[in-house]
């Protein structure tokens, strides 16, 4: 029997007492700066969903496209039959590759996981309808969290897509990589999402758009902030900024405070200052290319088996073998 009840390990003290660590290690660095995992409460997650609708985001669309193609080629490849799919949100692309699944045998198991607890929830009540031979099983929490607690047995595949690898500075993502494929046993599988280095503008606008949704989904944190710390941080005082930098590939979006100001974070008492004009760096996303992607994940002790583009090449889908 399915429950569209996810697992959490987690309190929400520890949840607090792991954002209020967060806060005070990057609101007292210079520069500022916040992890991008609390952008996604409820409010922050159907943010990021409306992002995947704008006419500048290109890189959900592209995703989709990459696996409408080549969904049933991977299944195929692999006969995989449980999915783990890490940052799951919506779980609406990963439904190609659940498609395929089908149609190449049948899915047993599939282990969606998110920090959002209602982004999660939203997508087991619509799976467990769409999918009722499925076995689902929803786990609220961080990557770390969950490959912690990964569920063994099947032919497994842990997925991660979206281009979320991106938000990990490069310094973490081989330990990270090392971590999945530790989880992994020897010839199991990961899939895995990047966007791909492209015209610069194109990146800024798809980070900056005209709507301005990727600037209220930036300012979210603030609430987030606000909410769960008792923090004062007066949210509409702060500019939203998107840059690109070219040397590290990568776009980095900003909260720019318009003016001087003093922010308190209650509990326990934090005081943080800020001068006009500066920011809090919210979000790296790096771009990827071929060579990059294939040399991290050898490194951590996979093998690329199959490098899956758009037709535009915009996005790149990697299959890795442990
Ligand atoms: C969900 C991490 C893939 O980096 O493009 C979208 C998040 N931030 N617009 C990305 C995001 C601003 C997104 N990822």
């Amino acid at each position: 029997m399915n429950s569209v009840e996810p697992l959490d390990h987690r309190s929400e003290s520890d949840v607090t007492r792991e954002l209020l660590a967060d806060a005070r290690i990057g609101l007292t660095d210079s520069p500022k700066w916040l992890p991008p995992k609390w952008f996604y409460d409820a409010r922050g997650s159907e943010l990021f969903e409306r992002i995947t609708e704008l006419p500048e985001y290109y890189q959900t669309r592209a995703e989709y496209e990459i696996l409408e193609r080549y969904a049933l080629d991977i299944v195929e490849r692999t006969g995989v039959d449980t999915l783990v799919e890490l940052g799951s949100g919506s779980s609406y692309k990963t439904r190609l590759l659940l498609d395929a699944m089908r149609k190449h045998g049948a899915p047993k198991r599939f282990v969606p996981s998110d920090v959002s607890r209602s982004a999660l929830r939203g997508a087991l009540s619509a799976l467990s309808a769409d999918y009722p031979e499925l076995e689902l099983h929803g786990i609220v929490g961080d990557f770390a969290t969950t490959l912690a607690v990964l569920p063994t047995g099947g032919e497994r595949m842990i997925a991660l897509l979206g281009g979320t690898i991106g938000n990990m500075p490069v310094e973490q993502r081989g330990g990270f990589l090392g971590e999945v494929r530790s989880s992994l046993v020897r010839g199991e599988w990961f899939l895995l999402g990047t966007d791909l280095v492209k015209d610069p503008s194109r990146l800024c606008r798809a980070y900056d758009d005209s709507a301005g949704v990727t600037a209220e989904f930036n300012r979210n944190v603030l609430h987030v902030l606000n909410r769960e710390l008792g923090a004062d941080f007066p949210v509409e005082e702060f500019e939203h900024r998107a840059r690109y930098e070219q040397g590290r590939e990568r776009i980095v979006l900003a909260l720019r405070a318009r003016r001087a100001m003093r922010v308190w974070l209650r509990v326990p008492e934090l005081a943080v200052e800020l001068a006009r004009g500066e920011e809090i760096e919210t979000e790296m996303s790096a771009k990827f290319r071929r060579g990059g992607v294939e040399a991290e994940l050898e490194a951590a002790g996979f093998e690329l088996a199959g490098w899956y583009t758009d037709e535009a090449g915009d996005f790149a889908v990697s299959l890795a073998r442990a």
